[in-house]
């Protein structure tokens, strides 16, 4: 247990033991020997919860003297995780709770299990707003995050003979006992239907919506502890609701029929997370969660503001939205709405402070993620809407016209094509969000440039003063302190626990860095993570690994442009090589996946089975003789990430420079300690910039050259296939039998590479030309392996750099460029 935790102030063990034991019998009528562990799990957490509320109140009561002001995060997802753990670091009580479990006889291990991963986000987005709001909360600000309480969120992924199954993620079967149900702020959602307009007896004209189906939507709130702090701030996530019962005697045929699909309507809205990222479907009920939760959020952010002050036109000095990707954008119509329709404000002064309220996050460059919807769908589902982005573009037309109709350099046509929100009968969603917001942020220095230079320059051009980088940032709270009690424990014997809330600190880690002593502990450190993982390795996946091999791990959703493909390749490569060459000299390795594909993504899902495939064979074969394992780890979640981050030798952030946007996880990887092998892609730049080029693995076209390719449209992966032996072996052993019966199995792979009827199509993410550069860097990783006093150096070097990392940095660098938040005293 971390003594990094030892701190706590006034964690009240005995109180907390009554408690604990109180709630058993009062819940469950039983004694603890005769309680479950769900059982003692819900019952502590009620105990944990008990103190939380008082801070929580406390919290509110600071708010409502101090009036500061307050950021709204906006987001489809939040994958917050388990609860449970997290709350007693930032309560710093984790080790009084330990203590209390051991003195009753039960393992606090064992009880976090009890709690599921409520994983109401598909990956690095919706993490994202998980560490901000701990960042926010553990810095003093008054943050509201805003989302969707899904039923079931991100699916429970079962490999079944190599493949994928997705199964249901019922995450609140046993309820949740952190939430709270806030009936009181319900907020009734309007759909469809058709807007009337009428002149009020003030001669102001009004629109309204009529004969629209509505659903109630009702506020649960979950608690985000700051750390050590006092401050408790809220995710507020929606339910659905009919919003009557209906009678079913009703005569009215055509009013039975409504009330039956308004029924159905509540019951689908938050039935399931979408399981796709960087990717759009464009169905309908996602345009339907979309609204649903925005508007409920917006219309309780102006009530809750108008209670202590009376000027709406102000709105903006007290609150900021800031919209998670495009997937909240209609926040920008909505806040419209309210304020035109509910407050009676011009089209001028509500356009004003929507603009001023608004900031919007850029996530992806991917054409595949831009969200547009259909005109007439967006019209019909949400026609009052749908009115005032109609004048917002009409507007920003306007304005684009006068702009450049005088520019010789410019055709207006061409910018209207380009920049209009609404084009060619589609709504274009980051084009509502940028023209909305007064800040456009990208999520690395590199994806920043990338969008003023390429993606958004026309918007660049017009508006650069709304553009700025925001590099994203993890929290070291839940991925060293909770990830990583040894670790977490020796840094602060090393440096104080000055890191908790100043991940800077560790750079006095560079001075230990250098001594043989401290390598040497820090690998011991290493090594008991490393066979903590490989039990949980054999308890799930009934497969040995070797804690003295290399854990080499590339864990992140599987997406082509990620190029798990890519690393696999290199592990057929490597096979090829030991198979060639009996004596071939390599240190153990072990490759580590873990990876969902979105559920209809044919490709990512059969890279899963290639994964599955290669591993039989590999692991299996006599000749390879343990040099050699590959391991693919089911359901891969927050829970066994931590785990992962906390073993990993290598850290694989190997995406087609220019398509990861930022990356998350190899920020996760250094702070435990994990060396990078990468392409000079999203953050991972920056990584080498604060470690060292030295102390990474480098390997890849570059960004602009990957770009280049493809403006001239000159990338031929079948001529490197044709004229490269290594290659054309390695690949083509997808289709020889090496790892499938069944030859065609694997051919869906083979052609993604090298599809010869449209090779424009082909190796779309450069696979085969960063090969040989990835097979090299690999091989520089092996032999840097083998000099142990240097690896463990490198090693520390990642942890001792990685201060730029925190979420805390990232979010004071939002509060002091766009958000201007107070901080509060409790
Ligand atoms: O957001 C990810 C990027 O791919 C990462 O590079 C970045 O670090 C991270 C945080 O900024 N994007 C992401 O996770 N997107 C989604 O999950 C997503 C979900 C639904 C959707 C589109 C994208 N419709």
């Amino acid at each position: 247990m971390a003594k990094t935790t030892k701190t706590r102030e006034s964690f009240d063990k005995e109180l907390f033991k009554r408690s604990v034991l109180y709630n058993i019998k009062t819940l469950y009528r039983r004694t603890l020997e005769e309680a479950t562990p769900q059982q003692i799990y819900q019952a502590a957490s009620l105990a944990i919860k008990d103190q939380i509320i008082d801070q929580w109140m406390d919290t509110q009561k600071a708010m409502e003297e101090q009036d500061p002001k307050i950021v709204y995060y906006m987001s489809m997802e939040f994958l917050m995780g388990r609860a449970f753990g997290n709350n007693l670091i930032n309560l710093r009580a984790y080790e009084g709770v330990g203590e209390v479990m051991d003195e009753l006889g039960v393992d606090l291990n064992l009880i976090e299990d009890q709690e599921p991963d409520p994983a109401l986000g598909n990956g690095g987005l919706g993490r994202l707003a998980a560490c901000f709001l701990d960042s926010l909360a553990s810095l003093n600000y008054v943050a509201y995050g805003c989302g969707i309480r899904y039923k079931y969120g991100m699916f429970r992924q079962e490999i079944h003979d190599g493949y994928q199954v997705e199964k249901p993620d019922d995450w609140l079967v046993n309820g949740n006992p952190f939430e709270l149900r806030r009936q009181e702020y319900a907020k009734e959602i309007k759909f469809g239907g058709y807007v009337r307009m009428y002149q009020d007896e003030n001669g102001r004209t009004m629109f309204k919506q009529e004969d629209y189906q509505a659903v109630r939507a009702v506020p649960y709130d979950l608690p985000v502890l700051g750390y050590g702090n006092g401050v408790v701030d809220t995710l507020r996530i929606w339910d659905a609701e009919p919003i009557n019962n209906f009678q079913l005697d009703s005569f009215d045929k055509g009013d039975y029929q409504k009330a039956v699909e308004q029924e159905n309507l509540a019951k689908q809205i938050c039935e399931v997370l979408y399981p796709n990222d960087n990717h759009i479907a464009g169905k309908e009920l996602r345009l339907k969660q979309q609204y649903f939760f925005i508007s409920a959020s917006v219309q309780t952010a102006v009530q809750k503001y108008l209670k202590n002050h009376d000027d709406i036109k102000k709105f903006y000095e007290k609150n900021v939205f800031q919209l998670n990707d495009t997937h909240p954008t209609v926040a920008v119509a909505e806040l419209m709405r309210v304020l035109m329709d509910d407050y009676y404000l011009e089209w001028d002064e509500a356009w004003d402070v929507t603009t001023k309220t608004c900031c919007y996050t850029n996530h992806t460059i991917m054409a595949e993620a831009l969200e547009k919807w259909p005109q007439d769908l967006f019209q019909r589902l949400l026609p009052r809407i749908y009115q005032i982005v109609e004048e917002i573009n009409r507007r920003f037309n306007i304005e684009i016209v006068n702009r450049y109709s005088n520019d010789h350099n410019a055709s207006v046509d061409e910018k209207l094509r380009k920049m209009a929100i609404l084009y060619d009968n589609q709504v274009r969603m980051a084009h509502l969000a940028i023209v909305g917001s007064h800040s456009v942020n990208g999520v690395a220095k590199l994806h920043t440039e990338i969008l003023e230079k390429r993606e958004l320059k026309d918007f660049y051009e017009m508006m650069p003063e709304k553009f700025n980088n925001k590099t994203n940032g993890i929290t070291q709270r839940r991925f060293l302190m909770h990830a990583n009690p040894l670790l977490a424990d020796w840094c602060t014997k090393k440096v104080g626990d000055g890191w908790i809330t100043d991940l800077t600190v560790l750079k006095g880690l560079k001075k230990t860095a250098a001594t043989a002593k401290a390598g040497k502990e820090f690998m011991a450190i290493k090594k008991k993570n490393k066979e903590r993982l490989a039990k949980y390795i054999l308890q799930h996946n009934g497969i040995q690994i070797d804690p003295d091999s290399i854990y080499d791990c590339q864990v992140k959703r599987l997406h082509e442009y990620k190029r798990q493909l890519l690393n696999i390749l290199h592990v057929i490569y490597l096979y090829d090589k030991i198979k060639s060459d009996p004596k071939f000299d390599m240190p153990k390795e072990t490759f580590i996946f873990g990876a969902k594909a979105a559920a209809g993504y044919r490709i990512a899902k059969l890279t899963i089975k290639l994964i599955n495939s290669v591993a039989d064979v590999v692991n299996n074969d006599p000749d390879v003789n343990g040099r050699i394992k590959v391991v693919f780890i089911e359901d891969y979640r927050v829970s066994n990430a931590e785990l992962i981050f906390a073993a990993a030798d290598v850290s694989e952030q190997i995406s087609t420079a220019s398509r990861e946007a930022s990356g998350t996880g190899n920020m996760k990887m250094m702070l435990n300690g994990a060396v990078t092998i990468g392409t000079m892609d999203g953050a991972n730049v920056e990584i080498v910039g604060e470690v060292g080029k030295d102390n990474a693995f480098i390997f890849g076209m570059s960004s602009d050259e990957v770009i280049e390719h493809e403006r001239k449209n000159d990338y031929d992966p079948m001529s490197i296939y044709n004229s490269d032996a290594v290659i054309k072996k390695t690949v083509d052993h997808l289709i020889d039998g090496t790892f499938s019966k069944d030859k065609e199995l694997f051919r869906p792979l083979w052609n993604s590479l090298l599809n010869t009827k449209d090779t424009s199509k082909a190796d779309t993410y450069f696979i085969l030309k960063d090969f040989h550069s990835y097979a090299e860097a690999q091989s520089k990783v092996r032999k840097a392996y083998e000099d142990k006093a240097g690896w463990a150096k490198m090693a520390m070097l990642q942890t001792a750099c990685c201060g730029k990392f925190s979420s805390d940095r990232t979010i004071e660098e939002y509060v002091k460029d766009i958000w201007h938040l107070d901080k509060i005293k409790i």
